[in-house]
């Protein structure tokens, strides 16, 4: 679709459920803001929409986890998103919310557009139901093994090792991830969107019309649903989070979270044009609107199967395009949150973008090197060696100098304003320099419209290095220094040192053009150095020698970019490996503590046997000819008492003694190595089998009693 008159352009709304790593960035955010930065630029009508994913399974479970409620989950999630994406220049025209009032309205009204027009299917089915916790299971309240890699944690709806899309009857051995247990089948009703019928849709539109502008991977992703036979899907779930379904008799019911999700895109629009006062409809109903879906690779079912057949029933316009993203690896392993492999939005925030550690121009740094090996057709790795390669021998030494140079030289040699241009003395490569200069106008423009934004960069870079080159060839300082009368350049000479740096300047605001959707704080420093308005920056004005005016004085050259230490490598380097075993340890923990069963349940009568008191160790020595025993003196209030604990492998006497430890105070003595011992320390004893003293939070007089 060229030239439309107006875009509507989309990133997934990530599920408010944690922090969001740099591989979510670089899929679905930062190529879809170049693009809109693209348009603006342009002077395109276009507005950028998304938000937070706040309902589903996946803010349930993490509720659970966090032990809170759905509610203090999204909000606390939602806010921490809004401000990363904000801080990483990702410029929504708004970032919205799934639990918004007008969410659940237009969710609402879709669901019951499409039931109303007999679109839907009402079936009574049989679903897993946990009997412990009394909870129908879908979609992650399920695992089970994957029946297609073998992956034993695989959820209800899809696998994340393999990226199957699953159903929970297609689990291995499912269990509950609520009780753990196998789970019965139990029925329910549920509202089906019958995908089968749409196969001929699917199929012209996709496999026809679409086949050559989509890209490969989306394309064969759907042709591979399509082939294997679409199936009706349940829109529906019995779950007490989420858009309720607006039917009587469905109480307890809610949307399936992605069917409202997608849905969210129209809402986030929707609030926008309130905001703005300005007309949603055209945005969702008018043919010549071109809507864009930016995502990763695990999301394309739901953008190019599942919802364009909402859409169309529902008679919305389609999607123009999906390019959706391969994944990002990191140092030679999969991005994962939860296993502590990532990098996460705010760590970098936290760890390059405050202002003493570089501000804006850190945050065009991992814009610059995610653009750089964006996944758009494989899978790609970062590696923070590439970051530190992509900043210092790139930005810094290839665009940051070439701006840098053009700068010192124009107040060193033109007297810090913008020199004359001598059409009578061009020559070759002064003409070479302005073509390319065009050129890459056009070539950029090429790659950004075919969602090719790493070629676009590079373009950018190549043409930066192409001025450092022709600078390099044409060394006006020399000529500065060669050709002079009494020390000043000649007239001739200082012409064709004007014609150089005439050529260098223009070719700077020329690089701010291209360079701003990529790299937006960079391009807004170089618009200061040039003392312009941001007006500049109109696509319009790029491809030619016109944009700083002859006569026209410049600032000082100040820093776009600085190196990054190898200091800072390693450090993140070690950070990510101490993450990860942190983790591993806790889960591991954790698993085990799970393995290590009930003791029979007793009454509170035998509780109440136990007399706990608090005392302090006084004294501690090593029994002799007994490894493992400390003889200890405990100060109990009421009394002093010799108590033989098995705890010398782990503390040396000396650092425990004035520790307040919990007494059993009533077993009966006992005599070990011919001590008796007159009660016993409580210890807690984690998963590698260290202990830890049970001892009062704040110091309590000997003797307090624990209940
Ligand atoms: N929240 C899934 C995800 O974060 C989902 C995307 C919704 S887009 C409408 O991968
Ligand atoms: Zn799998």
């Amino acid at each position: 679709m060229n030239n439309p008159k107006r875009y509507l352009i989309t990133s997934a709304l990530p599920y408010a459920n944690g922090p969001k790593h740099i591989g979510h960035l670089a899929g679905a955010y930062l190529p879809a803001d170049i693009y809109v930065r693209y348009l603006r630029a342009q002077k395109r009508d276009v507005v950028y929409v998304c938000g937070s994913d706040e309902h589903g399974a996946a803010i349930t479970i993490q509720a659970m986890k966090e032990n809170t409620t759905p509610k203090e989950i999204v909000d606390k999630y939602h806010a921490m998103l809004k401000s990363n994406m904000a801080d990483l220049g990702i410029s929504f025209d708004i970032y919205h919310r799934t639990t918004a009032p007008i969410h659940t309205e237009t969710a609402q009204e879709f669901f019951t557009a499409l039931n109303d027009k007999g679109e839907l299917e009402q079936k009574e089915t049989e679903q897993y139901f946990d009997e412990e916790a009394q909870t129908f299971l879908a979609d992650r309240y399920i695992v089970g093994t994957c029946p297609v890699c073998g992956n034993e944690n695989a959820y209800g709806d899809q696998c994340e090792k393999c990226g199957t899309s699953l159903s929970p009857e297609q689990l291995i051995n499912p269990h509950s991830t609520l009780s753990g247990k196998p789970p019965v089948k139990k029925k329910t009703t549920h509202w089906f969107l019958p995908l089968n019928k749409h196969e001929e849709f699917l199929r012209k539109w996709i496999l026809q019309e679409h086949k050559q502008d989509w890209k490969p991977n989306v394309v064969g992703q759907c042709k591979g649903w399509i082939e294997a036979g679409l199936q009706p899907r349940a829109v529906t779930r019995d779950l007490n989070w989420g858009v309720p379904v607006p039917i009587r008799g469905a109480e307890g019911k809610v949307l399936y979270v992605w069917f409202d999700a997608p849905i969210g895109y129209i809402s986030a629009t929707r609030q926008w044009a309130l905001d703005h006062k300005k007309d949603w409809k055209p945005y969702w109903y008018d043919n010549d609107t071109k809507l864009v879906h930016f995502i990763g690779k695990d999301n394309i079912v739901f953008h190019c199967i599942i919802f364009p057949v909402m859409l169309q029933l529902h008679g919305n316009i389609l999607p123009d395009n999906v390019p959706s993203n391969e994944f990002m690896n990191l140092e030679g392993d999969k991005m994962s949150t939860s296993r502590g492999w990532s990098i996460e939005m705010n760590e970098y925030i936290e760890d390059f973008v405050k202002p003493e550690n570089g501000g804006g121009q850190m945050v065009d740094a991992l814009r610059y090197y995610l653009t750089s090996i964006a996944p758009e057709n494989k899978d790609s790795e970062f590696i923070w060696k590439g970051f530190q390669d992509a900043v210092n021998s790139e930005l810094v030494a290839i665009f940051g100098n070439f701006i840098n140079r053009s700068f010192v030289l124009m107040h060193k040699l033109c007297k810090g304003k913008v020199p004359a241009f001598y059409n009578e003395i061009i020559d070759d490569k002064d003409k070479e320099m302005v073509k390319r200069i065009a050129d890459a106008k056009l070539k950029i423009e090429d790659c950004i419209e075919h969602y090719r934004f790493r070629e676009a960069l590079f373009e950018v870079i190549d043409l930066a290095r192409a001025g450092n080159k022709y600078m390099q060839e044409k060394e006006p300082w020399i000529v500065a220094r060669q050709a002079t009368k009494e020390g000043i350049p000649t007239p001739e000479a200082q012409a064709q040192i004007d014609n150089c740096m005439h050529i260098c300047l223009q070719l700077c605001a020329n690089l701010a053009i291209f360079i701003n959707p990529f790299l937006p704080n960079t391009a807004k420093k170089m618009c200061y150095m040039m003392k312009v308005v941001e007006k500049m920056l109109d696509w319009e004005n790029a491809g030619t020698m016109k944009l700083l005016s002859i006569g026209y004085s410049l600032r000082e050259p100040q820093l776009l970019f600085r190196k990054i230490e190898d200091t800072e490598v390693s450090a993140q380097i070690e950070k990510l490996k101490q993450k990860t075993t942190q983790i591993k340890s806790m889960t591991e923990n954790i698993e085990s503590l799970e393995k290590s069963p009930l003791k029979p349940e007793i009454i509170f009568d035998d509780f109440a046997k136990i007399d706990l008191k608090v005392g302090t160790i006084t004294a501690a020595e090593k029994v002799e000819k007994a490894d493992k025993l400390l003889k200890l003196e405990v100060d109990m209030g009421f009394e002093k008492r010799t108590i033989v604990s098995g705890i010398a492998m782990h503390f040396a006497p000396a650092d425990i003694i004035g520790k307040q430890v919990t007494v059993v105070a009533n077993l009966a003595p006992r005599k070990m190595r011919g001590i008796e011992s007159n009660g016993m320390i409580l210890m807690a004893e984690d998963a590698n089998g260290k202990l830890i003293f049970i001892n009062p939070d704040e110091a309590v007089s000997n003797g307090s009693v624990v209940s």
